[in-house]
């Protein structure tokens, strides 16, 4: 007997099978269609370009040339200091120079972007107390401790500003921290930098 209750049984199962692996094809496809453009959202994300832009979108000028200072001065700088940045140091052409308006040149030589904070700071430029991502926590430093500040800017490019200097001791640094993670400060992005 062909058509036995067994084998009638087996094949709906069968066919049973069969509508149930293609149903779980169908879904994978549409999850792989799916998934396609979440991860291509989460790469450009991932990159830190839409919060850069937004947080240095603050006027047209900056934005356009990319390079934003805070505590400028706008007297004639009495001394050029070129400073370069990359993953993950600091270097400063001269560690000391006389007080005054202090022009920094600062070139990102990195991949990544960067910024450049001058705070008053004695000792150890890495002995500043990190926040929970790791980065410098300014804020318990004295009030007027940071003098300046050249906004974080792209690899490959320069930006300078003029700071009016008072004698002391100060910490050149990167208080950037990439996607929540990767301080830069933690790693090794302060140096010393003495006015005199
Ligand atoms: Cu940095």
């Amino acid at each position: 007997m062909d058509m036995s209750p067994a084998r009638t049984r087996s094949r709906l199962a069968l066919a049973g099978l069969v509508a149930v692996a293609g149903l779980l094809v169908s879904a994978a496809l549409a999850g792989c269609g799916s998934d396609d453009p979440e991860s291509a959202d989460g790469d450009g994300s991932g990159r830190g370009g839409g919060d850069r832009s937004s947080s240095t979108g603050e006027s047209d000028a900056a934005a356009e040339s990319g390079c934003e200072a805070r505590g400028t001065t706008t007297e004639e700088p009495a001394t050029t200091v070129e400073v370069a940045l990359d993953e993950y140091s600091i270097q400063p052409s001269t560690a000391e120079v006389p007080a005054g308006p202090v022009e920094l040149v600062v070139a990102n030589d990195g991949l990544i972007f960067h910024e450049l904070v001058v705070v008053r700071h004695d000792g150890d430029p890495g002995s500043i107390p990190l926040n929970a991502a790791g980065a410098a926590d300014l804020e318990q430093l004295d009030e007027e401790a940071e003098v300046g500040r050249l906004l974080d800017f792209m690899a490959n490019s320069t930006c300078r500003a003029t700071f009016d200097l008072a004698p002391g001791h100060y910490a050149l640094l990167c208080n950037l921290v990439d996607d929540g993670f990767n301080p830069h400060y933690s790693q090794g992005m302060h140096t010393t930098f003495t006015v005199t």
